[in-house]
């Protein structure tokens, strides 16, 4: 996978290739990292990148020739890459975007700053639009190295050992469970029973029930949108029934 990331902020990145999976992805060269910097191929003496809008009003805007000639510039470096302008306006990135992303051979990231890019800079130019979410950031950067890590993530051999991507939280429509290291008892708080004993098909069990109970606590929406399995339907009647037994106990309680 070859990633090319368009900024005016190229120092960003240098820590972050530098650093963790993304590193060891890029020594192992299953990933290519560069970055070109938008501030290069301003042609005017001051290489300006933004301008004041048209129709006034405060903020800048991205100026477009600047933009454009560095999005060609990518293309002749990732000549089939797809080409991502991170905006608000985009769609929501999520794990199943993040999986897709990974198929690709060569992926151009547009990083917009100040209030947007101009709206010339679109369809030849641009293939698809992303937004990590609904908050404001201050540019497009830190989008980039979101979606860059969490596809790094889906490229076979990146995570040494096993396949974590496939345990990856979400891939499997549920929490992680809970996790527990040494001290064998911290503060008090002991590690439970089942974890100590050896026995992995208890310890499989558990961990499902486990990342059950943390789904139906934290997040109940991915809860409602999975398939659920047999085992997992039955864990959940398990605790409906205990839970039902305690509310008729109170209301029984009340009644007296
Ligand atoms: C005042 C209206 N703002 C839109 C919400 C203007 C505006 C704010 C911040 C326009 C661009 C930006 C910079 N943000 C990004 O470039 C960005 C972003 C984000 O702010 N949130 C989530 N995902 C992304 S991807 C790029």
């Amino acid at each position: 996978m070859k990633f090319v990331v368009l900024t005016i902020f190229p120092e960003m990145f240098g820590p972050f290739w530098d650093h963790g999976i993304i590193r060891r992805a890029i020594e192992q060269e299953k990933i290519f990292a560069s970055t070109l910097n938008i501030r290069d191929f301003a042609e005017d003496r001051h290489q300006v990148t933004d301008d004041r809008p048209y129709g006034g009003g405060s903020g800048m805007v991205m100026k477009p020739d600047p933009l454009a000639a560095a999005i060609r510039a990518a293309e002749q470096d990732a000549p089939s890459a797809k080409k991502i302008l991170l905006t608000p306006q985009g769609r929501v990135f999520n794990q199943k975007i993040a999986h897709k992303l990974a198929s690709y051979e060569e992926l151009v990231f547009v990083c917009g700053r100040y209030e947007g890019v101009d709206e010339r800079i679109d369809h030849d130019l641009i293939d698809d639009e992303i937004s990590i979410g609904d908050y404001v950031l201050t540019g497009g950067e830190l989008a980039a190295m979101v979606i860059i890590d969490a596809v790094t993530r889906q490229i076979p051999g990146t995570l040494g050992g096993e396949d974590a991507a496939a345990k990856d939280s979400f891939a499997n429509g549920l929490l992680e469970h809970a996790h527990y290291t040494r001290p064998q008892v911290f503060e008090g708080k002991a590690v439970p029973d089942t974890l100590l004993s050896g026995h992995h098909e208890e310890i499989e069990n558990w961990r499902l029930e486990s990342a059950l109970m943390r789904t139906l606590m934290k997040r109940a929406d991915l809860l409602r949108n999975k398939d659920l399995n047999e085992k997992e339907i039955e864990m959940l009647k398990k605790w409906s029934r205990n839970i039902q037994d305690i509310l008729n106990f109170h209301h029984k309680a009340h009644k007296e």
